[in-house]
C-alpha cells in the first residue's frame, strides 16, 4: 500500500521533501522494521541503528548545518518521524527526544556549548536525555523540586527525575532545576555529562510499550557542574523546556501517524488474504467502511499536524496551541486506528508475531507523555476561553 505513505500525499510538498520521506521510509523498512519485534521482546535499545540513522542526518535534524546538523524544518521532521515510526514507534520517538535536546543546545547555547556538545550529538556518538518530570511533578511541571545551588563557579544539583527516556545510555542529560522562586520563573536548564560524580540511575522500568528504549530515574546527589553548563539564562529554564516540547509534540504526533499507518497497511493486506463466509475479509462492506474511516482519521490528523509544523517553523503566535492540537489529534487518531487494525486481524492481531499488538502498546503512551492529552486540552482551552 505504498500509495498511502506520507510521501505520496504531496499537500504541496516539495520534491526534496518527498525524497526525504522516501529515504526515511526506506531506512525504516530495511534497518528498523525487520528487527522491531525482537528489540521489543528483548528490551533492546538499538544504539548502532540510531548511529546509522545519524549517518543520514537524523541525529540533528533541525540543528543548523553550521553546527553539524541537517538544517531542516519542523515540517521536514514531521515527514521523517512519520516514516521512521512505520518501522518502530519506540525507536523513532527516542530519536525525536534526542533531537529535541540537540536543538535546545543549538538554539539556547553559546558558541562554546555548541562546539562542545553538538558534534557528538549530531553523529549520535553521544545521546541526549530530556529531564523535566519528577516523581511529584509531571503534568504540573513548574512544581519541580530538583535544586541547583550556586557555589562559586559551580552549581550543585540535588533531586530525582522520573521516567527519563534514554537514561543510563545517554551522554548528556538536559536537566531543568530550581535556582530561584517557586513556579516557572525559578527554573534553570543545565547540562550534566554522563560520568559526573553523584549522577546515578534507577532500574530500567518495565513498561507496556516503548520497550526498545530505556526509561529510568535520573538521581542527582550533590552533582557539581561548572556554571558554564547552564543553558540560557538563569530563570529561563521552564520556557526553554516548553519551547523544546512544541517540536517534540509534533514529532510524537507524527510517530503515532507512522505507527498507525503501518498497522493499517498490514490490516489491508490481511483483509485481502483472510477468508470467512466464503469471501476475503475485504468482501465485507462493513470492514471496507472501517478502513475508510481509519484512513480518514489519519489524513485529518496529518493535515493538522503539517499545519502546526508550518506554524512552529514560522514562529506563528498560535504555534504552541496548534502543536497541542496536533499532538492531541494525531496521538488519539493513531491509537484508535492501530487498535482497529488489531480488531481487523481477529485473534491473530493479538499474537506478537503479527506485530500489531506491539504498535498498539507503543502508541498508547503517546497519549500520556510530552504532555498528556488532558494537558493539551488545558493549553488549547486556555487560549480559546482565556481561562
Ligand atoms: P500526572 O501529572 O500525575 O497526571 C495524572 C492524570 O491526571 C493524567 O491523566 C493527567 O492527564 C491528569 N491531569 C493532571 N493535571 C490535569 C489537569 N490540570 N486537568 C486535567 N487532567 C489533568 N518525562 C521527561 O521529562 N523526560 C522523558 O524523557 C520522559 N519520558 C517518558 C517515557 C515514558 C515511557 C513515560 C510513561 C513518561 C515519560 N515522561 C518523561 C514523563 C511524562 O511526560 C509524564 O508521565 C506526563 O507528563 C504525565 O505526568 P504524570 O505521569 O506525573 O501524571
Ligand atoms: N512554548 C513556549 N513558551 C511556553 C510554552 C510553550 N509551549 N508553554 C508555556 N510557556 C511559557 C509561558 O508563556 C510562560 O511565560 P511567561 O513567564 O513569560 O508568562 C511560562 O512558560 C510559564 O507558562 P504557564 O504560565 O503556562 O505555566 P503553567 O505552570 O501554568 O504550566 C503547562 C503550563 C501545564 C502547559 C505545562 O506545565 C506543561 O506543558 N505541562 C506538561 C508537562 C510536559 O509536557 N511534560 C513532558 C515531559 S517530556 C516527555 O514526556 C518525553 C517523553 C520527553
Amino acid at each position: 500500500m505504498a500509495s498511502h505513505s506520507a510521501a505520496a500525499h504531496t499537500f504541496g510538498l516539495s520534491k526534496d521533501q518527498q525524497e526525504l520521506a522516501a529515504m526515511a521510509r526506506d531506512f525504516a523498512d530495511h534497518e528498523i522494521a525487520p528487527f522491531a519485534n525482537e528489540w521489543d521482546a528483548n528490551h533492546h535499545f538499538p544504539i548502532d541503528t540510531l548511529r546509522k540513522s545519524a549517518e543520514l542526518g537524523m541525529g540533528g535534524i533541525y540543528v543548523s548545518e553550521q553546527h553539524g546538523g541537517s538544517g531542516l524544518t519542523r515540517s521536514d521532521a514531521a515527514l521523517i518521524f512519520e516514516a521512521l515510526a512505520t518501522g518502530c514507534p519506540s525507536v523513532a520517538s527516542y530519536i525525536s527526544i534526542h533531537n529535541m535536546v540537540a536543538w535546545m543546545i543549538d538554539k539556547y547555547g553559546d558558541d562554546e556549548q555548541r562546539q562542545k556538545w553538538l558534534g557528538d550529538l549530531c553523529s549520535m556518538t553521544s545521546l541526549g536525555s530530556y529531564c523535566l518530570t519528577e516523581p511529584g511533578a509531571g503534568s504540573d511541571a513548574a512544581a519541580l523540586k530538583t535544586s541547583a545551588r550556586r557555589d562559586g563557579d559551580e552549581f550543585v544539583l540535588n533531586g530525582v527525575k522520573q521516567f527519563i527516556s534514554g537514561a543510563g545510555s545517554a551522554g548528556i542529560y538536559l536537566v531543568m532545576a530550581r535556582t530561584g522562586q517557586d513556579g516557572p520563573r525559578g527554573v534553570t536548564a543545565f547540562i550534566i555529562e554522563d560520568g559526573t560524580e553523584g549522577l546515578t540511575f534507577g532500574p530500567n522500568e518495565l513498561k507496556m510499550g516503548w520497550r526498545a528504549q530505556p526509561t529510568r530515574q535520573v538521581i542527582m546527589e550533590n552533582v557539581r557542574v561548572p556554571a558554564r553548563n547552564m543553558l540560557g539564562d538563569e530563570g529561563q529554564g521552564f520556557k526553554i523546556a516548553m519551547s523544546g516540547l512544541n517540536g517534540g509534540r509534533l514529532n510524537i504526533g507524527a510517530c503515532s501517524l507512522g505507527g498507525a499507518q503501518s498497522a493499517l497497511e498490514k490490516a489491508v493486506t490481511y483483509m485481502g488474504e483472510r477468508m470467512a463466509f466464503g469471501t476475503e475479509l475485504n468482501g465485507f462492506q462493513a470492514l471496507r467502511f472501517k478502513v475508510a474511516d481509519m484512513q480518514t482519521r489519519l489524513e485529518t490528523a496529518r493535515s493538522l499536524l503539517w499545519r502546526a509544523a508550518g506554524a512552529v517553523d514560522a514562529a506563528d503566535p498560535r504555534a504552541t496551541e496548534l502543536a497541542a492540537m496536533a499532538k492531541l489529534a494525531a496521538t488519539d487518531a493513531g491509537f484508535s486506528v492501530a487498535n482497529d487494525a488489531l480488531q481487523l486481524h481477529g485473534g491473530y492481531g493479538y499474537l506478537t508475531e503479527y506485530g500489531i499488538e506491539k504498535i498498539v502498546r507503543d502508541l498508547r503512551v503517546h497519549q500520556i507523555l510530552e504532555g498528556s492529552n488532558e494537558i493539551m486540552r488545558v493549553i488549547i482551552s486556555r487560549k480559546t476561553t482565556g481561562v
